[in-house]
């Protein structure tokens, strides 16, 4: 209704903004919906500075939710999806530890709100802590010292329970450990140890063959080798 009264402007200011709405929604119309066809919808002047930005669920709208932290500082931003595609306000700001090298999206228990892992590779601390059903609101669950110097920390899907597991990885080691979540909320269980390749840079996970079970992207970024592999 509101772009209804827009087309019928009394000011050259109304008539301005009928133009822009109407060449907005031009731009957020794809040209074709292929695999791979990305569009921009939005682009903003951020914060600089976050080292870490991880997708979450604060909410069970659908739409993904962010964390931005920044590693240096110590600030933690927590911001909810609008209904507008891609803007996000912040929800929930807290001062948390500095440090943190890996900060990463799990489901602790099936709620279906996203909970974190935060560990630092320096210190091998690691703190599990589960989302409160205030939006960005975490509450420690569960604290251990575990191995220092994992380059990645990626969550995985190992046996479809629901329950987020995990793979550990060292670049220069080669050193990865894949544990399983157990009933206990940020409890994990080493379920395989492997003596992978050194130097994958990033180790992504992915959903390749359509079962429930989550595949892998290992890429090095010295050597521009990436390796696909699949669960099932
Ligand atoms: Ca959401
Ligand atoms: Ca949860
Ligand atoms: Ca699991």
């Amino acid at each position: 209704m509101s772009t209804l009264r827009l087309l019928k402007p009394t000011s050259i200011r109304k008539a301005f903004l009928a133009v822009f709405v109407l060449s907005l929604s031009l731009t957020l119309t794809p040209a074709h919906a292929g695999p791979g066809a990305q569009y921009p919808v939005l682009e903003v002047q951020a914060s600089t500075g976050w080292t870490t930005v991880v997708p979450m669920h604060l909410n069970r709208d659908g739409f993904t939710d962010l964390l931005s932290y920044n590693a240096s500082t110590g600030k933690a931003v927590y911001s909810v999806a609008t209904g507008t595609p891609g803007a996000q306000y912040p929800v929930f700001e807290v001062q948390a530890a500095k440090g943190w090298t890996a900060v990463v999206p799990m489901h602790l228990n099936r709620d279906g709100l996203t909970d974190l892992l935060f560990y630092n590779a320096n210190t091998g601390k690691a703190v599990y802590s589960v989302a409160t059903t205030a939006p960005g609101v975490q509450q420690t669950v569960l604290e251990v010292q575990a191995a220092k110097g994992w380059t990645s920390v990626v969550p995985l899907n190992i046996n479809g329970d629901g329950l987020t597991d995990l793979l550990s990885y060292n670049a220069s080691t080669g050193r990865a450990v894949y544990s399983v979540a157990t009933s206990v909320p940020g409890d994990q269980q080493t379920a395989l140890e492997v003596q992978a390749s050194t130097g994958w840079t990033a180790v992504v996970p992915l959903n390749i063959n359509g079962n429930v079970l989550s595949d892998l992207l290992s890429y090095n970024k010295t050597t521009g080798r990436a390796v696909y592999s699949v669960s099932d």
